[in-house]
């Protein structure tokens, strides 16, 4: 089972990528910690993606096709993906079907979560994340239990660099540009759902386990 979340920043992508991918025994694969993780660790990848992603750009495709390329032939996930973040641009969605198709597997499901732009930016102004086990928390609206520390893992939670409001604004438009003909190419394919996430987490997380009719296996439609 493979399915894809597609979103604007501060959509909700990670949060919901997330519990889907519990709630259906499926690893969770998000593009953005996985850069995050390589930058914190100096590694080559992450000296290759940091100065994008410090600017709100995307990251060159050639570099995230290897990335997943590679992460495809690992045995963790072996029972399904729910991708958070990838792909976000046509060449992706293109090069991920093939990656795909060569190991007898296919995209079961595609989930857009959307959000206006300035409820983005709010959101992020108030958004901490732990970096150990990436669970996302909002100051406000699902405050973790102690100030600064991750409610699952113990983590210390961090304010991400790239939330300041005008880098969220540049991945606004990089989302506009690249990664709208990414939602019609699903579209166009009958793969794509839609679901609004601006009501509470929990609310907005029932309408996605139903938009996905349980763990991705209904036809396309949409839960708003
Ligand atoms: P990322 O890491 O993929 P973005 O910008 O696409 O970053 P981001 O910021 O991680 O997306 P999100 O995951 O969509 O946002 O949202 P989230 O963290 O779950 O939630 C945001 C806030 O809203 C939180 O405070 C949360 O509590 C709250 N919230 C969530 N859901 C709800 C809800 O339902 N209701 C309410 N009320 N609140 C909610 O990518 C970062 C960079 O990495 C590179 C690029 O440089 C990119 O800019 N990159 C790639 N480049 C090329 N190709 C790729 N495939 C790349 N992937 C990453
Ligand atoms: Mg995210």
């Amino acid at each position: 089972m493979i399915i894809v979340f597609v979103g604007a920043p501060g959509s909700g992508k990670g949060t919901h990528a997330r519990r889907t991918a519990e709630r259906c025994g499926l690893r969770h694969v998000s593009t953005g910690d996985l850069l995050r993780e390589a930058v914190d660790n100096h590694t080559e990848l992450g000296l290759k993606a940091e100065e994008f992603m410090k600017a709100g750009k995307l990251v060159p495709d050639e570099i995230m096709m290897d990335l997943v390329s590679e992460l495809l032939d690992s045995p963790e996930g072996a029972d399904g993906l729910v991708f958070d973040g990838f792909p976000r641009t046509l060449n992706q969605a293109e090069g991920l079907d093939e990656l795909l198709t060569s190991r007898g597997l296919r995209v079961d499901k595609a989930l857009l979560v959307d959000i206006l732009e300035d409820e983005a930016v709010e959101r992020m102004a108030l958004r901490v994340s732990c970096p150990k086990c990436g669970a996302v928390y909002n100051l406000k609206s699902n405050p973790p239990k102690v100030d600064g520390v991750c409610d699952e893992c113990g983590g210390k939670l961090e304010v991400r660099p790239d939330d300041r409001e005008e880098t969220v604004r540049a991945r606004f438009k990089e989302f506009r540009k690249l990664t709208q003909p990414v939602i019609d190419y699903y579209q166009s394919k009958g793969l794509l759902s839609s679901v609004r996430t601006n009501g509470p987490v929990e609310e907005v997380a029932k309408k996605v386990a139903a938009a996905l009719d349980a763990c991705g296996e209904g036809a396309g439609g949409s839960a708003a």
